[in-house]
């Protein structure tokens, strides 16, 4: 695969979607060079919440993060670009938006741990199943795009 398209998966969370901050947030990957191919608005349930956070299910903050992801539609969107699944995180900061630097999303929206704006895939592994979790095929787009000649150098393009 061309190495300029990985993938990861963003979700707006729904303090973000209730605090206006949708285009806010958009704004800044866009404008890093990261290319939008999927991105739609959902109302997260159970299922796919258990699913998801399937790895804290055993922990006290469990039903409290599910009532949080489910009080509000979320926005979820694909991005694509090299190394975007680093680069994404690292536009997002750490989890803990009071630890988070100024600069980055959480750092500079957020105050709280669990209310921190998105959620952001954290390996190549987990954004290609949690991609596949939240969108069909047919609502990725696989498009030219007139920035990519000015955003990479020709050894990063291959
Ligand atoms: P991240 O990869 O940054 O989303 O962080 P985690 O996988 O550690 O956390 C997943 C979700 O659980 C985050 F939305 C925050 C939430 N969480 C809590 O609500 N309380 C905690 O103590 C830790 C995480």
């Amino acid at each position: 695969m061309n190495k300029s398209k990985e993938r990861t998966l963003v979700i707006i969370k729904p303090d973000a979607v209730q605090r206006n901050l949708l285009g806010e947030i958009i704004k800044r990957f866009e404008r890093k060079g990261l290319k939008i191919v999927g991105l739609k608005m959902m109302q997260l349930e159970d299922v796919m919440l258990e699913e998801h956070y399937s790895h804290h299910k055993d922990k006290a903050f469990f039903f409290g993060l599910k009532k949080f992801m489910e009080s509000a539609p979320v926005t979820v969107i694909v991005l694509e670009g090299l190394e975007a699944v680093k680069t994404v995180r690292f536009i997002c900061g750490p989890t803990c938006g009071r630890e988070a630097d100024a600069g980055t999303i959480r750092g500079d929206f957020s105050m709280s741990r669990q209310l921190n704006i998105v959620h952001a895939s954290d390996s190549v592994e987990s954004a290609e199943k949690e991609i596949y979790r939240f969108f069909n095929t047919d609502e990725l787009f696989d498009y030219p795009k007139i920035d990519f000649d000015f955003l990479y150098s020709d050894d990063e393009k291959e």
